[in-house]
């Protein structure tokens, strides 16, 4: 899978692309992700990028000449490319859409800085606008490695045998169970006794409690589109009835 990222910080990418899974991902080629230095296709001596806004107001404008240049410069060798523009004002990233993106071959991606974007450059060149959460970053590279980070690992054999994507939080719609490892006792804390236990079916059991719990503790809203199985359904209504007797 092929990542273009267009930017005015690509020095911003190094360390994240070079390490811990993504890194091994890019050295083995399974993903292989270019930067594109969106200043680069300015004009003039200054090489300038932004300009005051039409109709005046704060703030600087990112000018749609080079980001235009940028965009025609990348080969597009597949069929299914998509452009996206990282912006607050786009869709909520979420696990659905990363699945969907991971289907892709090539997703170009474009970083905006200072106030936004011409608006020319978003109703024509633009496939999909994505955002990463309601708040606001400086510019869109951090959402870029989000969107990277999130994508690649559910490109088959990035995530390699060590572990699935299977099991993450989100997956099935839910928080994921509390994990524990060595020592047994920390700070006083024993590792709760099922997992010690042996007993496979009883550990599957109380992982998909605690996953239900969690959830209906911390974000009851991912239950309306959850999926949710008979033996969930029977777990959350114990759960629930034990919530409103205490
Ligand atoms: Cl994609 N860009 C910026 N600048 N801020 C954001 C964002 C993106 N997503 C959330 N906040």
């Amino acid at each position: 899978m092929r990542f273009d990222i267009l930017t005015l910080f690509p020095d911003l990418f190094s360390p994240f692309l070079r390490e811990s899974i993504l890194g091994r991902a890019v050295k083995s080629g399974l993903v292989d992700i270019r930067l594109t230095d969106i200043r680069s296709f300015a004009h003039g001596p200054h090489n300038v990028t932004d300009d005051r806004p039409y109709g005046g107001g704060n703030g600087m404008v990112m000018k749609p000449g080079p980001v235009y240049r940028a965009l025609q410069s990348i080969d597009r060798p597949h069929r299914d490319s998509l452009v996206i523009l990282l912006t607050p004002q786009g869709k909520p990233l979420e696990q659905s859409m990363a699945w969907e993106l991971a289907r892709r071959d090539q997703l170009i991606l474009i970083c905006g800085r200072y106030e936004g974007m011409d608006e020319r450059i978003r109703t024509s060149d633009v496939d999909l606008e994505l955002s990463i959460g309601d708040y606001v970053l400086s510019g869109g590279e951090l959402a870029a490695m989000v969107v990277i980070d999130a994508v690649s690992r559910l490109v088959p054999g990035v995530l390699g045998g060590e572990r699935s994507n299977l099991d993450d939080s989100f997956e099935d719609g839910l928080l994921e169970y509390p994990h524990y490892t060595r020592p047994r006792i920390f700070n006083g804390k024993e590792v709760p006794a099922v997992l010690l236990s042996g007993d496979h079916e009883k550990i599957r059991l109380w992982r998909r409690t605690e996953s239900l719990k969690r959830t209906l503790e911390r974000r009851p809203d991912l239950f309306k589109k959850a999926r949710l199985k008979e033996e969930d359904k029977a777990i959350l209504a114990k759960l629930k009835k034990k919530a409103d007797s205490s």
